[in-house]
């Protein structure tokens, strides 16, 4: 972590290639705002990101569309960090939002999966996400390599703050157990397709999650809609109630996001608005999570985990729904209709 991050300020040099953050630790210390740009996927692992950050490291975070970023007439500090995540690198309007970054005269650090990619050559430093190429259109692992680069980025960030000793050996121990966690989360393969098959008819779903699992609700649906072309949509699941509670039907079943701790009840609760509408539903809670008996439709289990990876192991049973739902469909889910590896143009 230390050699990833400090980069070329590393002792052994071993992250010489991207550079690493490429900016020394008197001047991390000097942040005070964060600025996250990226499309898509990518930017769903921002806004994860942004949740680590203020959690970890307590710094305001502000997650844009590249696209918007560059239109906008945002008062910046000048102690602000610029970051960028694109899984190829060349996705032009997360380009154009760097190029517009650094003509503001801002050191401009990305992530990003290809070696050598303009992204990663026009930046001032930055992370290689070294998770070989993405065979299909849509992100899956580059998505869930972004998120763990985002914790290990607050952790960095928190370190150099105030987040004590003891507590970043937590975090360290938790990335560390995470393959772990993931294969387990893989062993639920046979029943997650079983469970497509049954919902593969559905025109209409919604992901529903909160806090770090909002942006996996997000990404839960895109993956859905890229793959199946399904219509999907991620809410908080708080915010169902204001307005997209409209679609609840028979018809229109929901993906909920349910962990333990402060927020299990508050999501139970929503999970009982939507059953009192008679919505189906598929709960992705973690073991430790007492689910009253018949809420769920169905449970797909997750580790109990710490919360920096929660975001990493609750993504993989999405990732998987939508892609049985896909071959269910008869989809093609490597190259699917109208999108583009990335969109250069
Ligand atoms: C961003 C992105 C992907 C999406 C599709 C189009 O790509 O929006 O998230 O799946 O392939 O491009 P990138 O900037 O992360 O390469």
């Amino acid at each position: 972590l230390e050699n990833t991050m400090r980069g070329r300020f590393s002792e052994d040099g071993s992250t010489a290639q991207f550079g690493g953050l490429n900016i020394s630790a008197v001047d991390l210390r000097q942040v005070d705002r964060v600025h996250l740009l990226a499309c898509g996927s990518a930017w769903h692992a921002c806004l994860v990101t942004e949740h680590l950050i203020e959690r970890f490291a307590r710094l305001p975070v502000e997650v844009d569309y590249a696209s918007e970023f560059r239109y906008r007439n945002m008062p910046l500090g000048s102690n602000t960090l610029f970051f960028t995540i694109s899984q190829s690198g060349e996705t032009i309007d997360t380009l154009a939002g760097m190029r517009e970054a650094k003509r503001k005269g801002y050191k401009v650090l990305a992530v990003s999966n290809v070696v050598g990619s303009t992204i990663a050559r026009e930046a001032d430093g930055g992370v290689y996400q070294h998770v070989g190429p993405e065979i299909g259109v849509a992100s899956t692992k580059a998505f869930t390599s972004q998120i763990l680069i985002g914790a290990m980025l607050s952790l960095y960030l928190g370190r150099m703050r105030d987040m004590s000793f003891s507590e970043g050996v937590e975090v360290v121990n938790a990335l560390k157990g995470t393959p772990d966690l993931v294969r387990k989360v893989l062993e639920q393969a046979p029943r997650i397709r079983e469970i497509a098959k049954r919902f593969a008819h559905y025109h209409d779903f919604l992901f529903l999650g909160r806090l770090s699992l909002f942006p996996v609700a997000l990404e839960g649906a895109l993956k859905l809609k890229e793959i199946s072309y399904i219509h999907a949509e991620g809410y908080p699941a708080a915010e169902m109630k204001h307005g997209p509670i409209a679609l609840i039907s028979e018809n229109c079943p929901s993906v909920f996001f349910v962990p333990s701790g402060e927020m299990f009840n508050k999501v139970v609760s929503s999970m009982q608005e939507i059953k009192a509408r008679k919505g189906k539903i598929i709960a992705i809670a973690t073991a430790n999570c007492d689910l009253p008996a018949g809420l769920a439709d169905e449970v797909i289990t997750i580790p109990e985990c710490h919360e920096s990876v929660l975001p990493v192991v609750a993504t993989v049973p999405v990732q998987l729904l939508s892609y049985y739902i896909a071959v269910e469909l008869n989809r093609d889910v490597d190259k699917p209709r109208n999108l583009a590896k990335s969109v250069t143009v």
